[in-house]
């Protein structure tokens, strides 16, 4: 910039995008290795602008408005499914993404529930949401038998009532939270039946005392160095904890279960604003994030699973070898899949999430 000419600098100010190409990504907080931006940017000379979030509310907020102003956005699955019905985003055109070949099958048939035919996303990454763990203090807390496997460990009041001294966090996130409760206490965790709705409240306004903090993206370098010893979270942002521990070599050692009452698994989904100002520059992204190489190195680098088959030849084997980002049989029988409530049963949701964060 510093070595053009006035007119052209003055012409750059004003329109920008007739000089620059610019593709606008709102992605999820610690989601992918950010040598792959730098390298999209160097194989297309497109600027990429990479903003992030940790709530599939706050981007359904912005979704809904309209002019957002990005290109590609990645809600979950089941929010994706009524963002669709609302007219949110635009239908891809797959001529252009050659490598879409590279996509899994028994993952584009579990998304298809959400997007029927695929036909406005394609899956970025899965995993669940469970209890990451620093195993030493849980252990010192609760006896060498702490239940780390089980939702026991998060809902029963008498174990969050120690827990609390070494610090808990959960995600404040009720579509992740709720259909955990649910599970628990022997109803279908993907209930919209406001009367089983109900019935968790008791449940987390018992055990919300000992919560330290709802947040969605602050608990994976609370773990790590050890300022708290729960977080009911995401599955590789456990591990990532798990990683930057082991790092920082701080003797904190943290582990990921999936609850063995069962565990929500979810699916991140990119997909194109019906108003995005740049699709086709979009469409290059999403081309270029299915390339195998490029999308085995995100997930080598965060630790979820993908959706990418070919991928799978690119993916270290502490990846693609741990149950607890690709599942084996066993656990897969184990995991769950939530939709989304209706605006009625919603606002249900979210009147009782307002009230359990607040203990009232
Ligand atoms: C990444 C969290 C993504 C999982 N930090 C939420 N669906």
């Amino acid at each position: 910039m510093k070595t053009i000419w006035l007119p052209l600098a003055a012409l750059t100010l004003a329109g920008g995008s007739a000089l620059a190409e610019e593709v606008r990504v709102y992605n999820w907080s610690d989601y992918i290795d950010e040598a792959l931006l730098e390298k999209f940017e160097a194989e297309t000379g497109i600027d990429l602008i990479y903003d992030v979030f940790d709530s599939n509310e706050v981007l359904e907020t912005k979704l809904l408005a309209g002019g957002s102003g990005y290109d590609v956005v990645v809600p979950t699955g089941s929010f994706l499914e009524r963002q669709i019905q609302a007219g949110v985003f635009q239908k891809l055109d797959f001529s252009k993404m050659p490598n879409s070949a590279n996509l899994w099958d028994l993952i584009k048939d579990r998304t298809a529930k959400y997007d029927p035919g695929n036909e406005y996303s394609i899956n970025y990454m899965w995993g669940t949401t469970g209890l990451g763990v620093n195993v030493g203090k849980v252990k010192e807390v609760l006896g060498e038998d702490a239940p780390i496997n089980s939702l026991d460990l998060v809902f029963k009041p008498e174990n969050m009532e120690k827990l609390a001294s070494c610090g808990v966090m959960f995600l404040d996130a009720p579509a992740e939270i709720l259909p955990a409760a649910l599970k628990y206490i022997g109803e279908d965790p993907d209930s919209k039946d406001p009367e089983a709705i109900a019935k968790v409240e008791p449940l987390l306004v018992a055990v919300q005392p000992y919560i330290s903090k709802f947040h969605s993206s602050e608990y994976i370098n609370a773990l790590a160095n050890g300022e708290i010893c729960v977080a009911f979270g995401w599955s590789g942002d456990i591990l990532q904890a798990r990683d930057r521990a082991a790092e920082a070599d701080n003797g904190v050692e943290i582990a990921y279960n999936a609850p063995k009452e069962g565990a929500l698994m979810w699916f991140d989904q990119m997909a194109i604003p019906a108003d995005a100002p740049n699709p086709e520059g979009a469409l290059k992204f999403l081309n270029f994030i299915m390339d195998a190489e490029n999308m085995a190195a995100a997930s080598n680098y965060v630790y979820y699973a993908n959706g990418n088959k070919a991928s799978q030849d690119f993916l270290v084997e502490d990846v693609i070898g741990d149950p607890a980002i690709y599942p084996d049989e066993a656990t897969m029988g184990n995991l769950y899949t939530t939709t989304a409530p209706d605006p009625k049963v919603q606002r249900t949701v979210t009147r009782l999430w307002t009230k359990i964060k607040s203990g009232t």
